[in-house]
C-alpha cells in the first residue's frame, strides 16, 4: 500500500473514519496531520461503537502505530477521555504517540471560540466551539503552548502565567467574561502532562525512520477539502489544512515520500455549520437523506445540512488534492429514491461555470445544474461486489467517476467493515 494520504473530498463527515479503518489494516503507521477535537470519527467493530476525536482509528489494530502529528491541536482533557474509553473497552493504547510540537488547546481557547461566535451574530462561522480557531491563531501569533511546553512544568508555569494574564485581558475587556485562575489552569495541565508524557515523541523523526524501513504509512486527514483554511469556502472553513498537502506540513514529511492520495466522498453531500452549499435540499428530500444517513455531528450532535452530490466540488477536490482515486460512501442511503440528481455545473451571473470559483462571493451565487438519473429502489446494504449492485447504482457510480475524472476504488454501503466493495 506504500504511503497513502486519505482526505475528505467535501465538507467533512464523508466517512473517512471507516475508510481509514479499512486501510489501517495494511498500514504500519497511521498519522493524523491537522485539526483537533472538532473532528469526529465513528468506527463500528463487531457491533461495538468507537467515537474518536483525536486518536486515529488505526488504534483498533493492535500492531499499528498511531501518531497525532505536529499539525494537529491537542485538547489534553478530551484526549485523556479517549484513552480512558479505549482502555475500558480493552483496546491497548501502548502504540499511541503524540508529537511534541503539536499545539495545545487551553481553556481560554474554548471560551474565546464560543464568545467570538456569539459576538459575530449573523456572521457566525458555525464552529464546533472546541477552541480550534483560537488555538491555531495563537500558533500563528506565536503565543501558543506546545506539547513540549507541557512536558516541562517549570517553563509551563512561567509561560502560562504570562499567557493566562494576556488572555484574561481579552476575556474581560472584549467579552465581559470572568478571568481564569492561572494557578488552577497550571495545576490542571501539569496533571494532564503526567498522563500524556509516555506517549510524547519527535514524530517527524519517527515517521522518517518508518519510511526508511519501508513501512506503510497512512496519513489521515480530518474535516474536508472545502473546509480548508486556504482552499475552502473561506471564511466558513476550519483553521487548518485538511487537503493532501497538509499531510506534509502537518507531519514534517517531504512531498516526494507520498505515493498515493485517496479522496473520500459521500454519495450525496452534507455540511455542518454556516456557509454556501449550492446543492442543499431544504424540503422533505433533505430530511429523508438526513434520516436515512443519520446525519448528526459526531462531536456536537448538530444536524447536518444535506443535499445532492456536487461533481463540481468533486472535480475541485481531485485538483486540489491530486487525487488518484475515490472512495464513495453511504451509497445505501440513496436506496429508496425514485430519481437522483447530480450537480454537473453551476449557473452563475447568467453563465455556466464548470469549475469551483475561488471567489467565495461568486460561489455563494452559484445555482446547481443537475443531471437526473434513475434510482434503484432496492437495498444495496448486503452487496459485496460490483456485480451485486443493481444496474442503476452501477450507472450512478459510473457517472460520478466520469464527471470527476478519477476511478472509484472503494464503495461503502453501511457502517460496518464488511459493508464494503473493493473495486478490483
Ligand atoms: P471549527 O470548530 O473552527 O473547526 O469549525 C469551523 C468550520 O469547520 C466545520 N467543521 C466540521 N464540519 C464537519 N464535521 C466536523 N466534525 C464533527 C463531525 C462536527 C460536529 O464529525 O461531525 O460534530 O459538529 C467538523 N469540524 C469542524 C464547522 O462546522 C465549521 O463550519
Ligand atoms: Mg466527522
Amino acid at each position: 500500500m506504500a504511503n497513502v494520504v486519505v482526505i475528505g473530498a467535501q465538507w467533512g463527515d464523508e466517512g473517512k473514519g471507516k475508510i481509514t479503518d479499512l486501510l489501517s489494516k495494511s498500514a504500519d503507521v497511521v498519522v493524523r496531520y491537522q485539526g483537533g477535537v472538532n473532528a469526529g470519527h465513528t468506527v463500528v467493530v463487531d457491533e461495538q461503537i468507537f467515537k474518536l476525536h483525536l486518536i486515529p482509528s488505526g488504534i483498533l489494530y493492535p500492531d499499528t502505530e498511531c501518531i497525532i502529528g505536529s499539525g494537529t491541536v491537542i485538547d489534553p482533557k478530551v484526549l485523556i477521555g479517549e484513552l480512558d474509553q479505549l482502555e475500558l473497552l480493552n483496546v491497548s493504547t501502548r502504540n499511541l504517540l503524540i508529537s511534541e510540537t503539536a499545539h495545545v488547546t487551553m481553556p481560554y481557547h474554548r471560551l474565546i471560540d464560543q464568545a467570538s461566535e456569539e459576538r459575530r451574530g449573523e456572521h457566525k462561522i458555525g464552529t464546533t466551539g472546541r477552541g480550534i480557531g483560537p488555538t491555531y491563531a495563537d500558533k500563528s501569533e506565536r503565543t501558543g503552548i506546545r506539547v513540549i511546553d507541557l512536558m516541562d512544568s517549570d517553563s509551563l508555569r512561567k509561560k502560562l502565567r504570562w499567557t493566562v494574564e494576556y488572555k484574561n485581558a481579552i476575556l474581560e475587556k472584549l467579552y465581559a467574561l470572568p478571568p481564569l485562575d492561572a494557578d488552577a489552569v497550571i495545576a490542571e495541565y501539569v496533571q494532564y502532562a503526567d498522563r500524556l508524557r509516555p506517549h510524547v515523541v519527535d514524530s517527524s523523526l519517527r515517521i522518517y525512520d518508518a519510511i526508511k524501513r519501508k513501512r506503510n504509512i497512512l496519513f489521515e486527514g480530518a474535516q474536508g477539502t472545502l473546509l480548508d483554511l486556504d482552499h475552502g469556502t473561506y471564511p466558513y472553513v476550519t483553521s487548518s489544512n485538511p487537503v493532501a498537502g497538509g499531510a506534509c506540513i502537518g507531519t514534517g514529511v517531504g512531498p516526494t515520500m507520498i505515493d498515493r492520495v485517496i479522496g473520500v466522498a459521500k454519495a450525496y453531500t452534507t455540511r455542518v455549520g454556516e456557509g454556501p452549499f449550492p446543492t442543499e435540499l431544504h424540503g422533505t428530500m433533505g430530511e429523508l437523506l438526513c434520516d436515512r444517513g443519520a446525519e448528526f455531528g459526531t462531536t456536537t450532535g448538530r444536524k447536518r445540512r444535506c443535499g445532492w452530490f456536487d461533481a463540481v466540488i468533486g472535480r475541485y477536490a481531485v485538483r486540489i488534492n491530486g487525487l488518484d482515486c475515490l472512495a464513495i460512501t453511504k451509497l445505501d442511503v440513496l436506496d429508496e429514491l425514485e430519481e437522483i440528481n447530480i450537480c454537473t455545473a453551476y449557473e452563475v451571473d447568467g453563465e455556466t461555470c464548470h469549475d469551483f470559483p475561488s471567489n467565495s462571493r461568486k460561489f455563494a451565487r452559484c445555482q446547481p445544474i443537475y443531471k437526473t438519473v434513475p434510482g434503484w429502489k432496492q437495498s444495496t446494504a448486503d452487496c459485496r461486489s460490483l456485480n451485486d449492485l443493481p444496474q442503476p447504482a452501477l450507472d450512478y457510480l459510473k457517472v460520478l467517476a466520469e464527471l470527476m475524472e478519477v476511478p472509484i476504488a472503494i464503495v461503502s454501503l453501511g457502517a460496518s467493515r464488511d459493508q464494503t466493495i473493493i473495486v478490483e
